[in-house]
């Protein structure tokens, strides 16, 4: 089966150029001007943009935490992630302290495989360190997993900086890449006990007891880890201009460090949580937390200077009854956000059309970065022959506003509800099949497990 995108304008990480897509079964076979190959379909794109479709690397699906579930398991987070023109997520595998990888990873294949409607990998959490996981690691690479986390809070999944240390060296040996969750968790902590002593247990002291600056601490802290263990890391969810001060540094010491940031620290501010009612202030709370004006400033600026690399979502989704647990103590309020649907127009809307970043930087953060980053690089993140034909076409008149309601996400609220969007993505082809139309999510769920390879970024 031949199709033929005709008339549009395809985005590359170098720019926007006028071409025709030629798709032959699941893989881009040629893309170039006047295309003239006959095809057994011909889809009219004048007018589009087309993306290579989007890769989202920071979803958690069907994750435990705090005691719940998320709303979302893959079946549901991913039908959403495609209707936002995402073909393939990477989540976070996250096995117990005590468990094996290999339980993880098993785990996680359960929870995804046959029931995920776009592509998707795993990245494997290192909760734990010792002789046992280190030698687990090369097996991972075996299966497909080339990229870890970890955790510098969060006691049920935080290492010490000793173990951090070790895992880095070993990633390094391995040719592997670690993200890391970067908060100070110790001051952290004695923070909600003065918050708790002082009987201000509202959603408000959530981002007082997680400032920027701690984040800032704990990158310092990662990155000279990092450079003990000569080993590249990739910053997750940075949120903030001190903790960036901090990556400029450690790059100037001739680090390799990449930097992942998301939509809700683009376009959110920090007088979310100010509000009196719990509900509306509790559905914000993340960690880490919302920031202000001047960092969402900054943000933009490194993703146009090319110092973040990625912008995924972190989709951790809780319903509004699920963020009720944190009545009366803001630290039992199930942390995360749902945005798996929203990134790319998001990014086009409040990034594009403002002029604060380009169609190439869009395209490299949503789709060529990650590729490269995570080994998938030239399978995906790319639209050029033999790649898979994942397209986004969006159409740039399409304006419409986000809506809970319009939401493919089982959260049940949105925290962009009554954003503008402009212009609007009109189809999502997952290789080479028209998977989304309009809003409308077509067939599925037949995404497939990509097994990756090596960080080529
Ligand atoms: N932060 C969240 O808010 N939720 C999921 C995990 C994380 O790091
Ligand atoms: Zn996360």
């Amino acid at each position: 089966m031949r199709t033929l995108f005709k008339g549009g304008t395809v985005i590359t990480g170098r720019g926007p150029k006028r071409a025709d897509v030629l798709v032959e079964g699941e893989k881009v076979r040629q893309v170039g001007r006047l295309i003239l190959t006959p095809a057994d379909r011909t889809v009219d794109v004048e007018g589009c943009l087309l993306f290579p479709g989007f890769i989202d690397a920071h979803t958690h699906f069907d994750l435990d935490v705090c005691n719940t579930t998320t709303a979302d398991d893959f079946t549901t987070g991913s039908r959403a992630a495609l209707k936002g023109g995402t073909t393939t997520v990477i989540d976070f595998a996250c096995p117990n302290k005590g468990e094996s990888l290999q339980y993880g990873l098993d785990l996680w294949h359960k929870k995804a495989d046959g029931r995920t409607f776009c592509d998707y990998g795993f990245h494997m959490t290192i909760d734990d360190w010792n002789e046992s996981i280190r030698a687990e690691l090369p097996e991972m690479f075996r299966q497909g997993v080339s990229s870890f986390k970890m955790y510098m809070t969060y006691p049920a999944m935080m290492v010490g900086d000793r173990d951090m240390y070790w895992a880095l060296k070993e990633l390094r040996h391995l040719g592997g890449i670690c993200g890391v969750h970067c908060e100070n968790a110790g001051v952290i902590d004695g923070m909600i006990a003065e918050k708790k002593a002082a009987g201000l247990m509202g959603p408000s002291s959530h981002p007082e007891t997680r400032p920027p600056y701690l984040e800032a601490e704990s990158v310092s802290r990662l990155l000279r880890i990092a450079q003990a263990a000569d080993c590249p890391v990739v910053i997750v969810h940075l949120t903030n201009e001190a903790a960036l001060r901090e990556v400029e540094a450690a790059r100037k010491r001739g680090q390799r460090v990449y930097v992942e940031t998301c939509p809700q620290y683009l376009v959110l501010e920090d007088s979310v949580y100010d509000d009196p009612d719990y509900s509306r202030a509790a559905r914000y709370v993340c960690a880490p937390p919302i920031r202000k004006d001047r960092d969402q400033q900054a943000l933009w600026t490194a993703l146009r200077k090319g110092e973040i690399q990625t912008v995924s979502t972190d989709h951790c989704s809780f319903t509004l009854e699920q963020k009720d647990a944190g009545r009366g103590d803001f630290t039992k309020i199930p942390g995360g956000l749902p945005g798996v649907e929203n990134r790319g127009e998001l990014l086009y809307t409040y990034g594009v059309t403002t002029r604060k970043i380009s169609l190439a930087t869009m395209c490299r953060v949503l789709s060529e970065n990650p590729a490269k980053l995570y080994g998938m690089f030239p399978r995906k993140g790319v639209l050029q022959d033999g790649a898979d034909a994942d397209i986004v076409v969006y159409d740039p008149q399409a304006d419409h506003v986000l809506r809970a309601e319009d939401m493919a996400s089982l959260a049940g609220y949105s925290p962009y509800e009554g954003f503008a969007i402009r212009g609007g993505i009109h189809q999502v082809w997952l290789r080479g099949r028209l998977a989304v139309e309009d809003g409308f999510v077509l067939a599925g769920p037949d995404g497939k497990y990509i097994p990756r390879g090596k960080c080529s970024l």
